[in-house]
């Protein structure tokens, strides 16, 4: 390469860097070799060097993340976050990346150039060389300037060049021209001197990853390098950054092949291009940028809240992205609370902001935060968190200053805010109100007893529980039913006589735990009526004297056990029917013999022939016969089990006589009443 050549002439159309900085060069490390040696040329340096390097190459993850696509772009972060901290340092005011069809990259900044003096330590090499080949070397020769400590938060350049198959370094310094090259973190020969320049200073790294890491079909992203290199433009507004693609790479894309990036606007040019055609709740972005007295440090931000979209917070130090937030971001968030809150009070909403919390100011708004500061403490798996305490101190203070200014500057603003974040700290209230109860719902529906087929609807008043006999009219009644506001119950064999049974008795009885549970309301002095699922509490037996006296077993025990529940008029019996009437097209239900006779009599033509049928069970009928003539609400008949208030003393006296456990009580009863007993009829 010609000391004339091109390398660093694409500076000559950008703006001139100060030259305040640059230290006195001393005397030039003279080219050692004329050729290019090969790989196995190793002399002891480059020996020194392979054991340096070696466990960059046998465990790239550990240094770079991995060797997938992600770990082949930070090998471009690198370089180019070591060109940035040269602009954030006042010594490059521009950072050229050029992407090669073959996979090479190459990345110049206009800086002070690397410092290519001998080395301290090693004075047989230069500094160039040893930064180079050197793991962590960076800091030794920094002389404070490089702000970011390396880009991948202090790997250093010679990861890049230990996992590069070739590294090209070029440096313009104190009117010379210097180039040296390396394989796979190896000099292929000494610093050569080239000669001569003018006007013209920088560095120039130009790289091919190495396939044997990252495998034979690795390859950058155009799409991706653009998009690193055009957030770092925005995050620095005193850099100019230009790509250049091949053409043949972007062909088609969306990528240019040509770009050049500068945003003096900082990171407000990067929240309006974020957040372009988004509707926003306030007109203006909330930006600022505060250099810390003594240029140490600074700390720029933009926010705008969205109407529409979840939020977001984009936090960097030192340009460089941190993914797990850190000090930095804290500071922003304690600053935006505290001084919207203080607002709320000046504007008397006090007690409205009460329950306001960081996540309810953060819910829609976009934000990005950006601190400069001097040696950045990272921590987390990728360093992707910011430590250092200062900072989330200084952020703090600078933007609640400044957060308190924009809000009093503009109340309209001010006040569209606060009523977004208010209501979505009460919407954020609301949503955990009602996961309460949903959970709440979960916790009791996982209590439930297995053999209930519950109904989706959770409110008591649009929900009914039908309590059937036995398996086979459960099945029935399961497919008959409507399953948002019908549940099933089956009980199997005979329920306990509870005005017969002892105490013991009746809490070993899995059949009424069942229902208890069911209910949900519980029994005797701790009914509940607030908790009771249903509405109806439908008791569904067949139409014969077994049903009948099922169901009295089970009136019995919710006279006894939850006599409130039938005050307040929850407990029901169906009817379905006995019998099923037909003559030619016309049909009926019966619900018993006299209904029977009744329709014979007055809804057939007496003279035709009619066929009875008789149900022999629940069970046996069609689930859209139940449905029809049982269940459907729009077409059924139900009784109401009612006890007359003025009738309470009797009635106990009755169940007592009757379901009591003196045989002779009911025995005497019977005798009394034989003669009006019908075997076949309930009628209640
Ligand atoms: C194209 C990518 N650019 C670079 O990698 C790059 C590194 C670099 C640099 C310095 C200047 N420009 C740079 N570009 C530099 C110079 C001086 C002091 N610190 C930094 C100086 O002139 O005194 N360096 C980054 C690390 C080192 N230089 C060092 F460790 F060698 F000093």
């Amino acid at each position: 390469m010609s000391p004339e050549g091109d390398l660093f002439g694409a500076g000559e159309s950008g703006r001139k860097s100060p030259e305040k900085v640059t230290k006195p060069v001393k005397k030039p490390v003279a080219a050692a070799r004329s050729g290019t040696p090969g790989e196995a040329d190793y002399n002891a340096d480059s020996i020194e060097v392979l054991e340096g390097l070696e466990p960059v190459r046998r465990r790239p993850g550990m240094y770079i993340g991995g060797t997938d696509e992600a770990a082949l772009h930070h090998l471009f972060a690198e370089v180019l976050d070591n060109a940035m901290d040269e602009a954030v340092a006042g010594h490059a005011t521009w950072i050229d990346v050029t992407l090669e069809a073959d996979n090479w990259l190459t990345v110049i900044d206009n800086g002070r150039g690397i410092p290519v003096d001998p080395h301290p330590k090693f004075p047989k090499k230069s500094a160039l060389e040893v930064i180079m080949t050197t793991l962590h070397a960076g800091g030794k020769f920094d002389s404070g300037a490089s702000q970011t400590s390396g880009g991948l938060h202090g790997v250093g350049v010679s990861v890049v060049n230990a996992l590069a198959e070739k590294l090209e370094v070029e440096v313009a310094r104190g009117q010379q021209l210097y180039r040296q090259e390396f394989s796979r973190g190896i000099p292929l020969g000494k610093l050569q001197t080239l000669g001569k320049i003018n006007n013209r200073r920088g560095t120039k790294v130009r790289f091919r990853p190495d396939e044997q890491i990252f495998g034979p079909t690795a390859a950058f992203k155009p799409a991706r390098l653009f998009r690193m290199a055009r957030s770092k433009a925005y995050l620095f507004g005193g850099v100019e950054i230009r790509w250049h693609c091949d053409p043949a790479i972007v062909a088609g894309t969306e990528t240019p092949p040509e770009a050049v990036f500068r945003f003096p606007g900082g990171l407000k040019d990067y929240l309006a291009s974020d957040l372009e055609g988004k509707e926003l709740v306030t007109d203006q972005f909330f930006t600022g940028k505060v250099d810390k007295p003594g240029g140490h440090g600074s700390v720029e931000w933009a926010i705008g809240w969205m109407a529409q979209e979840d939020g977001f917070v984009h936090s960097y130090c030192n340009t460089i992205p941190t993914a797990d937030g850190g000090t930095h971001e804290a500071g922003m968030r304690v600053a935006l609370l505290r001084a919207l809150k203080d607002h709320a009070e000046r504007v008397g909403q006090s007690k409205r902001a009460g329950n306001v919390t960081t996540d309810d100011v953060l819910a829609t708004c976009g934000a990005l935060i950006s601190v400069f500061i001097r040696e950045p403490e990272f921590q987390g798996q990728n360093k992707g968190r910011l430590m250092s305490q200062e900072a989330s101190r200084v952020v703090d203070g600078v933007i609640r200053d400044a957060f308190d200014h924009w809000l009093a500057g503009s109340p309209a603003q001010a006040a569209k805010l606060l009523d977004w974040v208010i209501e979505r700290s009460e919407e954020r209230l609301r949503r955990r109100a009602e996961k309460d109860v949903s959970r709440k719902t979960a916790v009791r529906k996982l209590r439930l007893p297995g053999k209930l087929a519950d109904c989706s609807n959770t409110s008591m008043a649009d929900s009914e529980i039908f309590i059937v006999e036995g398996d086979s009219a459960g099945g029935s009644a399961k497919q008959a039913r409507d399953r948002a506001s019908q549940a099933i119950l089956p009980l199997r064999g005979k329920i306990l006589n509870v005005a017969s049974a002892t105490k013991d008795k009746l809490a070993a009885n899995q059949q009424l735990a069942d229902l208890v549970q069911a209910l949900g309301c519980g029994t005797g002095k701790q009914y509940r009526a607030a908790e009771l699922r249903y509405g109806k509490v439908i008791i569904m037996t067949d139409a014969d004297v077994d049903g009948a006296h099922i169901a009295s077993l089970l009136i019995t025990f919710f006279w006894r056990q939850m006599p409130e529940l039938i005050d307040a008029g929850h407990l029901y019996l169906a009817v379905p029917p006995l019998y099923k009437l037909t003559q030619g097209a016309k049909m009926a239900y019966a619900r018993n013999d006299a209904h029977k006779d009744d329709l014979l009599k007055s809804y057939f033509n007496t003279r035709g022939k009619v066929e009875i049928s008789r149900f022999k069970g629940l069970g046996e009928m069609m689930a859209a016969q139940l449905k029809e003539t049982t269940m459907q609400p729009s077409k059924r008949s139900l009784l109401k089990v009612i006890v007359l208030a003025d009738q309470k003393d009797a009635t106990a006296d009755s169940v007592e006589r009757l379901m009591g456990n003196k045989p002779e009580a009911r025995f005497a009863f019977i005798s009394e009443n034989a003669q009006f007993a019908d075997s076949e009829v309930l009628d209640i």
